[in-house]
């Protein structure tokens, strides 16, 4: 038989499904061939997304494989899935990279809006500054936007059973926020701290409510650790890994932005959980997580085309 009548008949077998496991499905179409990627590629085909909206067709694509937890396979059927979106709905999106970043954002939003670990839910407002600029630097309609929310909103994404390392759960982000004690650099003086984990950075403030933060200490060539101390309960600290000082901006006693000047950030929490979900938070942000290098890259593609 030819290679391309064997293909298209196992591709449509998979489409099919009748029978088969998902996850066997989704591991098959991941594999680096050749062979099997035009197994992919005929499968990706198969899907009709004619004027659907993305959300519409996300929810057919994930429910018909799981995908693998691998960060580069799951970047290539993505790929595939954004490439035959635009392909049926030309007018939508200026590039399938955009196509790409939204299903993303839209995966994440379904974590943020249905996963009980998330406490503070992705407002409809948030989603939309969240993908500022994603069209080759265009903002993509609101209504688009709103009518993507309210879909995630009211319906979550049905994927094929779970065993707890899916995508859903590898990505979620784990922001944190609350009070701690913060003791200074030079000077030892403890201090209340509103803190903020957000974006791989962690950010601390005088108040909740203060627009401008005091410091802000980006999570790179950090390690974070337990560690007791003589006049505060539940403490631990941030120290460099090759520095000896840790790369941070503060804002000094004048209002100047500045280096801080710590060589560890040792903190102290209000109870042993809190010390602990802080560090766990931590340690989740600063551990490399391929997706978010996937992410970054077609991002960074994205202002590539939006610059020439
Ligand atoms: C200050 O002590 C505060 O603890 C500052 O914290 C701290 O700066 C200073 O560290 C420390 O000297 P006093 O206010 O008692 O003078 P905050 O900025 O949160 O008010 P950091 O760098 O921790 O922000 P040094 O390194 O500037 O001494």
């Amino acid at each position: 038989m030819d290679r391309l009548v064997v293909v298209i008949h196992i591709a449509q077998f998979l489409y099919k499904g009748e029978g088969l496991n998902k996850t066997a499905i989704g591991d098959y179409l991941g594999e680096r061939n050749d062979f099997n990627q035009s197994v992919l590629d005929a499968f990706v085909c198969l899907h009709d997304f004619t004027d659907l909206i993305l959300v519409q067709a996300l929810r057919q694509f994930l429910w018909s494989f799981r995908l693998p937890g691998e960060a580069q396979k799951i970047d290539r059927m993505m790929e595939r899935f954004a490439h035959r979106y635009c392909e049926l709905n030309p007018s939508i999106f200026q590039h399938p990279d955009t196509c790409f970043v939204l299903s993303f954002a839209i995966i994440m939003l379904n974590t943020s809006l249905h996963n009980p670990a998330v406490k503070d839910k992705q407002t409809i407002e948030q989603f939309i500054t969240m993908n500022r600029g994603i069209d080759n630097g265009d903002d993509l309609p609101r209504e688009l936007l709103e009518s993507l929310y309210e879909s995630i909103k009211t319906e979550p994404f049905k994927i094929p059973e779970d065993d707890g390392n899916d995508l859903m759960h590898t990505f979620f982000n784990p922001d944190r926020e609350g009070w701690l004690m913060k003791q200074g650099g030079r000077y030892k003086s403890w201090k209340r701290r509103w803190f903020i984990l957000n974006d791989n950075c962690l950010y601390y403030f005088e108040y909740t409510t203060d627009k401008e933060p005091r410091g802000i200490i980006p999570l790179e060539n950090i390690e974070v650790r337990e560690v007791q101390d003589r006049n505060k309960p539940n403490c631990f600290e941030l120290y460099a890994t090759s520095t000896d000082f840790i790369k941070a901006c503060k804002t000094d006693s004048e209002g100047k932005v500045v280096e801080g000047k710590h060589t560890v950030y040792r903190m102290s929490a209000a109870t042993p959980d809190e010390k602990e979900e802080w560090i766990k938070c931590i340690r989740q942000s600063i551990s490399h997580n391929p997706f978010y290098d996937m992410l970054a890259k077609r991002k960074k593609n994205i202002q590539k085309n939006s610059n020439r």
